[in-house]
């Protein structure tokens, strides 16, 4: 069984859960779960993607945040408009690190923060005049091809029909205009805005322009945000095996590319958690089956090429492949090799967002380090459990957020592969419309706990003595006053790439450096010593 430091897993979630009030207890430990990995990959449940109890430091987002800030943020040439208070877009603007390479005649509104500002007048009599207002202005400054209109909390409190401002705007524009109830309390976390810019963007913009590239093997890559770059690495890669990326969701983006990518016959997924909503209804309509991909990792980008060049099934295409994976991988190699020795054994906690938590790990591995702990903070029980169990599932989102009905479309459906094709691929190993989840990846008696919260991380952090935590700023210096390294893996601490061959080697140097500096050592907080305050809660 897993033990570190003398604690067994049951005993550290123990640990975890002594400090709270019985109810509290009881609930949290519905959601911290030690890890068992049985026959046919049955892993134990894991409460998830339920409200933060009240009164603990969550580090989740909110709705709008996943709306505004992750899915369609990084599409560019969109125009987007927060209405609310100043203060949602001023936090929105800029503060996740998605790149985008605009070429010299497209539009780039990213470097802009467009917000209503609204105010105690239009919150007391409603604020749809100075949306239409504000959509009228910035329609005469910047000429864009779409706008979107972003709901912040007060807008759904006082009942603004953003979607009737977006109809009557687009018939006076001309344009796509198109809004999100996506207002911060929609759901528990920044997964619901997920879903509800998943259904605005496929319901407002995908298949809206005829596709007018060409390309042998086209594929969308779902679920990337190029954050730090990774984005750039992979078009990089793909391109170098012959691949056409006709659009990625939403990393580098634009929303012409999204409008064309029903031309695809194939999408691969990155992030599960963020966009498998659109990888199932762009299935249903146009008939483009999707695989989960994972690029994050040497290894894992390896099997994932292989992967694609397997769906395409054109020796050509496998062979061009195989020959760029064993270019890239001499470098790869050469680097792994000197710095796996100063990592190896080494122990590591990973608590991010809702899929980056599962593909950091294959990372880790490479450079022979132990996951003794991992979680996601939105994620739902499919991302730890696995889609089968899907079907089984309510959950917050259910009630709050629609589920569009999505039929085949009559004029473009059409299937890229028969089902005899798709089983043969499932036999290949290829999980057709499939992701098993964290948890079968990760050992058994580790950790697994969701919406781990500021407490814990620090109880964790006696608990184990790891030589890395992974998470974000939020946790950031928290953690290093204990004099232990910190990996923000949100925005990548200003670094990056890390996907890919080359995100690969920029990663096991950036990892080397920090758990093998010595200024760790020499860290030692004043109250260590002496501390000058002791206190206990009422019912100890
Ligand atoms: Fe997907 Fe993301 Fe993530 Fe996410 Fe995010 Fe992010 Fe993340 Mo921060 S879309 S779930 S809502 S991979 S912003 S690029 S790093 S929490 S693990």
């Amino acid at each position: 069984m897993f033990e570190y430091n003398t604690v067994t897993p049951d005993e550290a979630k123990k640990e975890l859960l002594d400090k709270y009030p019985a109810k509290v207890a009881r609930k949290r430990s519905k959601q911290i779960v030690v890890n068992k990995v049985e026959k046919g990959d049955s892993v134990p449940e894991v409460q998830s993607n339920i409200r933060t109890i009240p009164g603990i430091i969550t580090q989740r987002g909110c709705c709008y945040a996943g709306c505004k800030g992750v899915v369609i943020g990084p599409t560019r040439d969109i125009l987007q408009i927060t209405h609310g208070p100043i203060g949602c877009g001023y936090y929105s603007w800029l503060t996740r690190r998605n790149q985008t390479k605009p070429n010299c005649v497209e539009d780039n509104f990213m470097p802009y923060s467009l917000s209503t500002d609204m105010h105690d007048n239009e919150i007391i009599f409603g604020g749809e005049k100075k949306l239409k207002q504000a959509i009228e202005e910035a329609y005469n400054i910047f000429k864009p091809k779409a706008i979107s209109i972003f709901s912040t909390c007060p807008v759904g409190l006082i009942g603004d029909d953003v979607h009737a401002v977006a109809r009557e705007m687009t018939s006076k524009l001309g344009i796509n205009v198109f809004g999100m109830s996506c207002e911060g309390y929609k759901g528990v976390s920044q997964s619901a805005g997920h879903h509800i810019a998943n259904n605005a963007v496929f319901k407002n913009i995908v298949g809206t322009q005829p596709y007018k590239g060409s390309g042998k093997y086209k594929l969308n890559m779902l679920g990337e945000y190029n954050i730090g770059g990774d984005s750039f690495e992979l078009e990089r890669i793909l391109e170098a095996c012959d691949i056409t990326l006709i659009c990625t969701f939403s990393g580098n983006s634009t929303q012409v590319a999204m409008a064309e990518s029903p031309a695809a016959d194939l999408n691969i997924v990155m992030c599960h958690r963020s966009i498998n909503y659109m990888a199932d209804m762009m299935e249903k309509k146009y008939g483009i089956p999707w695989f989960k991909v994972n690029f994050i990792g040497a290894e894992s980008t390896t099997k994932s090429l292989r992967r694609i060049a397997s769906y395409f099934g054109d020796q050509e295409l496998i062979d061009n492949v195989e020959k760029f994976i064993k270019a890239e991988m001499e470098e790869v190699i050469k680097v792994r090799k000197e710095i796996y020795p100063r990592l190896q054994g080494k122990t590591v906690l990973i608590y991010v967002g809702g899929s980056r938590a599962h593909h950091y790990q294959d990372l880790f591995k490479e450079l022979g380090m132990k996951v003794i702990s991992a979680g996601y903070e939105f994620a739902h029980r499919d991302d730890y459990e696995g889609r089968k169990v899907l079907p089984l599932k309510i959950d917050s989102d259910s009630r709050n957020i629609e589920e569009l009905e999505v039929n085949a479309d009559p004029e473009i459906y059409r299937p890229r592969k028969t089902p005899e094709e798709i089983q043969k691929l499932i036999e290949m190993g290829i999980d057709m419309s499939e992701y098993k989840g964290m948890m079968v990846d990760m050992e058994e008696g580790s950790l697994v706990i969701d919406d781990v919260n500021h407490h814990e991380s620090e109880m964790l952090l006696e608990l184990y003595k790891p030589d890395l935590f992974c998470a974000g700023i939020k946790e950031k210096y928290v953690i290093q006053k204990h004099g232990i390294p910190l990996k923000q893996l949100h925005n990548y601490d200003y670094g990056g790439p890390y996907a890919g061959f080359k995100g690969a080697i920029n990663f096991y140097k950036e990892i080397d450096r920090l758990v093998n500096s010595k200024v760790w050592g020499y860290l030692k907080a004043p109250w260590q010593d002496s501390p000058q305050l002791i206190a206990n809660y009422v019912w100890e």
